[in-house]
């Protein structure tokens, strides 16, 4: 059905004969959004946006659909709405139902990793897309969605120096008010180098109760943090009414972290191999998120995935509950 023609006109339509806003308008009326998700956001309930390359690239399956799960039930639980975000067959959809969530889930790596960038292309050739943060981003904030969670975000890779790889999720949250709550950056990235991107983006960035920004598997990563909260009451002072987003990130728990050595060294193993196998561009991440996992033992990490969420959606929660920051 997707000839090549029709795919070309979709392309036209968006794109050729009109103006970037009516392109977005466009794009707007194409996004599905589920029937809960679209109840909550009319009628002011808490909902939290959820990416889908994580699922698709960031774990294997079956523990990627394990967690996707759990992570929504956490959400639930809690009194909220999740709103996983893809595109399926070209067409954004806010909130996945369960049959979209397994199909998600078991396509893994064969899906597209569809960024900022991708969503064009994803969209006009009706393809199915796992947006990265940064085009989660742009979907939660068409509909109005306030916050985020994820368990690491991009950043700043090593040996960006020479590459000038940085994920376009740090220029995302640079542009879009929307809170994402992460368990921070994972050393398969240069740390030191993502913090200062994301002061040059102007983005606000806290770890809870640690002076420390922590390294998504560990509390810790060897850098002070920009700045701490301690309870949501601290962050009721903060306006959200700025053009920048917020990073918080959740340490952690202690009795999840991971040994740090362990996965350092296994970082830098799979590095080398990236570069003897010339693995570049958006396809780094994964390859260094899988070999780190098979260097490490699998099961025991991707575990940790659903731990580090849920540190991230207990925080917001929190929020939530001391505040009306929802609405
Ligand atoms: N880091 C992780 N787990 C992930 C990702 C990053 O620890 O699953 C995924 C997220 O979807 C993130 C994307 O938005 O990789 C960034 O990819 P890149 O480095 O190609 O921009
Ligand atoms: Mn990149």
């Amino acid at each position: 059905m997707a000839s090549s023609s029709s795919s070309l006109s979709r392309i036209s339509t968006l794109q050729n004969h009109i103006s970037p806003l009516e392109a977005n308008n466009k794009l707007r009326s194409l996004v599905k959004i589920s029937p809960q998700v679209s109840e909550a956001i009319s009628s002011g309930r808490a909902v939290v946006a959820l990416e889908s390359t994580i699922i698709s690239h960031g774990m294997p399956y079956p523990q990627n659909l394990q967690t996707a799960k759990e992570v929504e039930s956490i959400v639930r639980e809690n009194g909220a709405v999740p709103a996983t975000i893809a595109i399926l067959n070209g067409v954004p959809c806010i909130g996945l139902n369960e049959e979209e969530l397994e199909r998600l889930a078991s396509l893994g790596k064969s899906i597209q990793k569809t960024a900022g960038r991708d969503i064009p292309h994803v969209v006009a050739t009706r393809a199915n897309g796992a947006t990265t943060v940064s085009a989660t981003l742009f979907f939660a904030s068409m509909v109005g969605i306030q916050v985020f969670v994820t368990g690491g975000i991009g950043g700043v890779h090593r040996h960006a120096n020479h590459t000038m790889d940085i994920s376009s999720d740090l220029t995302a949250l640079g542009r879009t008010p929307i809170a994402v709550i992460s368990a921070g950056v994972k050393s398969i990235l240069d740390i030191p180098k993502t913090l200062e991107y994301l002061e040059t983006q102007e983005v606000y960035v806290a770890a809870y109760k640690s002076d420390e920004f922590p390294a998504f598997f560990t509390e810790k990563s060897g850098c002070k943090a920009p700045s701490r909260v301690d309870s949501p009451e601290d962050y009721a002072n903060m306006k959200l009414n700025r053009k920048a987003g917020i990073l918080f990130a959740v340490p952690i728990p202690k009795q999840h972290s991971a040994a740090g050595n362990l996965i350092e060294s296994a970082t830098q193993r799979a590095l080398t191999e990236a570069r003897e196998q010339n693995v570049t561009g958006n396809a780094e991440t994964p390859f260094l998120l899988a070999r780190v996992n098979e260097l490490t033992g699998g099961t025991s990490l991707a575990a940790n995935c659903s731990s580090a969420f849920s540190a991230g959606v207990s925080f917001l929660i929190n929020l939530k509950l001391r505040l009306s920051f929802w609405t």
